[in-house]
């Protein structure tokens, strides 16, 4: 054989495996999560939109900071990447006040430290896009840290790089996006540093999975914003009165579908290259 590889962690929807000392596998799945239960029904290619819409979006930031990609393979949903020593914080960008962002403000008028102006709705836009860097759970949920606590645990000038690029990013892709259409409310990304002491995107970047995305047309802050992608998901759960606790329902066939013209809309609407060509050769997101 002319390649093995060791399987070495398993996410909720991805699977990593080691090429060798140098080389990771990022293999996403068609699974999906909902009140963070993942579900008995997959969405056919949903793992292929994620690994092509996050290719896509390394190849067009390379400029702004170099990422782990090093090759897409033909089924679409595998990444070989560089392997990093990672950063032990979840960089996060909020440029819309939801999700524990929001709780904690209604708590206590902050998020991770930042002062924000009384009388912000949910779903609001905030004045400036604010970075609010979050702890990795190992199980259950991340916490939400401070500039201090995140210090503490990569060092003040990495923690200040991360920050710097990480709302470059945001700035930038949340450009892209609103004008197809889309409002990227806030988003997750992860750093390692490579060999030379460089900071470099890791994981997964700007996918609906790690990132909210909102239909920009049915925007209207005071509530939660349906979801770009998993709406039909959620409202069909809703309609069954099912408890959120493992395990979750089936989803019929059409909410299967739904959903996955939805994750492929996406996909068509942010990188405007059509599904089919992704489909046949994955690397065409590469530019
Ligand atoms: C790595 N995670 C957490 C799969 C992804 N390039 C890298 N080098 C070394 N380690 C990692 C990467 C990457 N990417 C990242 N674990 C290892 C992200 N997981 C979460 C679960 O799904």
């Amino acid at each position: 054989m002319s390649e093995t590889a060791t399987h070495v962690a398993s996410g909720k929807v991805r699977e990593i495996y080691a090429l060798d000392d140098e080389r990771l596998l990022l293999v996403t799945s068609d699974r999906i999560s909902t009140f963070d239960v993942v579900l008995p029904t997959e969405i056919p290619d949903k793992g292929r939109v994620l690994t092509g819409l996050s290719a896509f979006w390394f190849a067009q930031t390379q400029s702004i900071v170099p990422n782990h990609l090093l090759a897409l393979r033909a089924d679409g949903r595998s990444t070989e990447c560089r392997r990093l020593e990672m950063l032990p914080i979840e960089c996060v960008v909020r440029g819309y006040l939801a999700g524990s962002g929001w709780k904690d403000y209604v708590a206590s008028g902050e998020v991770c430290g930042h002062r924000l102006p009384a009388g912000l709705v949910e779903s609001d836009r905030l004045p400036e896009p604010i970075f609010t860097p979050a702890t990795k759970a190992q199980t259950g949920h991340d916490e939400n840290i401070d500039r201090a606590a995140a210090i503490a645990l990569v060092g003040e000038s990495r923690y200040d790089e991360a920050e710097r690029v990480t709302l470059d990013l945001y700035r930038y892709i949340s450009e892209r996006a609103a004008a197809r259409g889309i409002i990227l409310a806030d988003t997750k990304l992860e750093f390692g540093v490579d060999e030379t002491g460089k900071l470099v995107l890791a994981d997964e970047a700007f996918t609906p999975d790690s990132s909210r995305f909102w239909p920009a047309d049915e925007y209207k802050p005071g509530g939660p914003q349906p979801s770009f992608d998993k709406q039909f998901v959620r409202d069909y759960c809703e309609s069954l009165g099912w408890g959120k606790t493992y395990p979750g329902p089936e989803l019929p066939a059409q909410v299967v579908d739904g959903t996955r013209a939805r994750y492929v809309e996406a996909f068509e609407r942010l990188t405007e290259i059509p599904f089919d060509e992704y489909l046949a050769d994955p690397e065409i997101v590469l530019g």
